[in-house]
C-alpha cells in the first residue's frame, strides 16, 4: 500500500479547479492507498487572514473534503496546525535549503510581484510544504499542475538530506490528472482559475448556486471563430470549457468535438451549465448536512491524533539523524 498525502489551504471559495485538479483524485486514491489529507492552515497565514474567518474556512474545507467523498474511515483528515511536527520539521529543512532555489519558485515570484517587501513566510512556503509531505513518508502527492515546482523542490531537499545524513526521507512523486490539471479562469483563460481573483465570475466555486454558475459560464470569454475545437494556443477559452466539460462528464475531448461539430458556442455553454450544476448538486447537499455537525469535529480530532502519531515517529528518526536533542 502506498502512502498518499496532499493539502488544501483554508482560504474559502474552493473552486472547480481545486476539485478537478486535486480533490477528485483524493477521493479515488483513498480506495487503494493509505491516504492522508490535510487542511494547511499554517500555509494560509503567509498572507494576512482574519482569525475568525480563518477558523470558519478550516471547517468549510473540512466539510468540503467530506462532501466530495473523503471518508474519515478510509483517510486521515486533519488540520495542519494540530500537529506540531510540521513546523518543527520545516525548520530543519530550512537549514538544508538555499535562498537561490526558493527565489526561483514561480508562486513566490507571482505573489510578491510589485511589492516592496514580502513576508518571509511567503518565501519559505515551499519548505513548509516539503515538511508536510516528508513528515508522513508520502510516496504520492496528488496536486494540480501549478504545484509541480514545489514537488520538485521537496524531492531535491529529501535527496540532499538522504545523501548527507543517510536514508531519512521517502522521496515522493507528484501525481497530476490529465483533464482538469489546470483549469483556467473563465474571464481570462490565460491565467489559472484562482480563489483570490477579484471577479467572482472568473471561477465556479463548489458552493455556487445554479444561477451563479449559469451566469459565469454564459459570460465566459471565448473567441470569434465560432468553431468548437480544442486548441489551447489559439482558442484558450473554448479549450478550457471543453476541458471542464470533459472532466465532469467523462467524455473525451475528441468525443466532445464530434458532438459539437457545427454547433454554436451558446449550445456548448448551455450544456456545460447543466453538467456542472448536476455534478455539484450532491456535493452541496452533503456539505450542508455535515458542515455544522459533531461528526465533522470528531473526524478532525481523530485525524489529528492519528497524524500526530505518525509525525512523532518521523521526528524521532529525523532528530536522531541530525543529532538533535538527547
Ligand atoms: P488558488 O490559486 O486558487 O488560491 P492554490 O493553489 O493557492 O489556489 P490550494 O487551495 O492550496 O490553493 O490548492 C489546492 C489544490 O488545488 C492544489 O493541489 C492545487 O494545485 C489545485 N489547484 C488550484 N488551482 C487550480 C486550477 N486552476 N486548476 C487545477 N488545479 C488547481
Ligand atoms: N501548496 C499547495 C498546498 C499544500 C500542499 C501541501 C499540497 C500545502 N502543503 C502538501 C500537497 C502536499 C497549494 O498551494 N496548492
Amino acid at each position: 500500500m502506498k502512502r498518499v498525502f496532499s493539502g488544501v489551504q483554508p482560504t474559502g471559495n474552493i473552486h472547480i479547479g481545486n476539485y478537478l485538479g486535486a480533490l477528485k483524485q483524493f477521493v479515488q486514491l483513498q480506495e487503494e492507498n493509505d491516504a492522508i489529507y490535510c487542511i494547511v492552515d499554517m500555509h494560509s497565514i503567509t498572507v494576512p487572514q482574519d482569525p475568525k474567518v480563518l477558523r470558519q474556512h478550516i471547517l468549510d474545507v473540512a466539510a468540503l473534503y467530506m462532501a466530495v467523498g473523503l471518508d474519515p474511515k478510509k483517510s486521515i483528515i486533519f488540520v495542519q496546525s494540530d500537529v506540531p511536527g510540521h513546523a518543527e520539521l520545516s525548520w530543519i529543512l530550512t537549514c538544508n535549503s538555499y535562498t537561490g532555489e526558493l527565489s526561483r519558485m514561480t508562486q513566490f515570484k507571482q505573489k510578491s510581484k510589485g511589492k516592496e517587501s514580502a513576508p518571509t513566510g511567503l518565501f519559505t512556503y515551499p519548505i513548509l510544504m516539503a515538511a508536510d509531505i516528508l513528515l508522513y513518508d508520502a510516496d504520492i502527492v496528488p496536486v494540480g499542475n501549478d504545484q509541480k515546482q514545489h514537488i520538485e523542490l521537496t524531492r531535491d531537499i529529501a535527496i540532499r538530506i538522504n545523501n548527507k545524513y543517510g536514508e531519512t526521507f521517502v522521496v515522493p512523486e507528484g501525481q497530476f490528472v490529465k483533464s482538469g490539471a489546470r483549469v483556467m479562469a473563465l474571464d481570462d483563460p490565460t491565467s489559472k482559475m484562482s480563489k483570490s481573483a477579484e471577479n467572482p465570475h472568473s471561477r465556479i466555486s463548489l458552493l455556487d448556486e445554479p444561477s451563479k454558475i449559469k451566469k459565469s459560464i454564459m459570460k465566459a470569454t471565448t473567441d470569434s471563430e465560432g468553431v468548437i475545437r480544442f486548441d489551447i494556443e489559439n482558442k484558450p477559452g473554448i479549450s478550457n470549457l471543453l476541458s471542464i466539460y470533459s472532466a465532469f462528464s467523462g467524455l473525451s475531448i475528441e468525443e466532445l468535438e464530434k458532438k459539437y461539430d457545427s454547433q454554436g458556442y451558446g449550445t456548448l455553454k448551455k450544456d456545460l451549465v447543466e453538467i456542472t450544476v448536476d455534478a455539484l448538486a450532491p456535493i452541496q447537499a452533503r456539505y450542508r448536512e455535515i458542515r455544522d455537525s459533531q461528526e465533522l469535529l470528531d473526524a478532525l480530532k481523530d485525524g489529528g491524533q492519528r497524524a500526530n502519531a505518525i509525525a512523532e515517529k518521523t521526528m524521532k528518526r529525523v532528530k536522531d539523524r541530525f543529532g538533535l536533542g538527547l
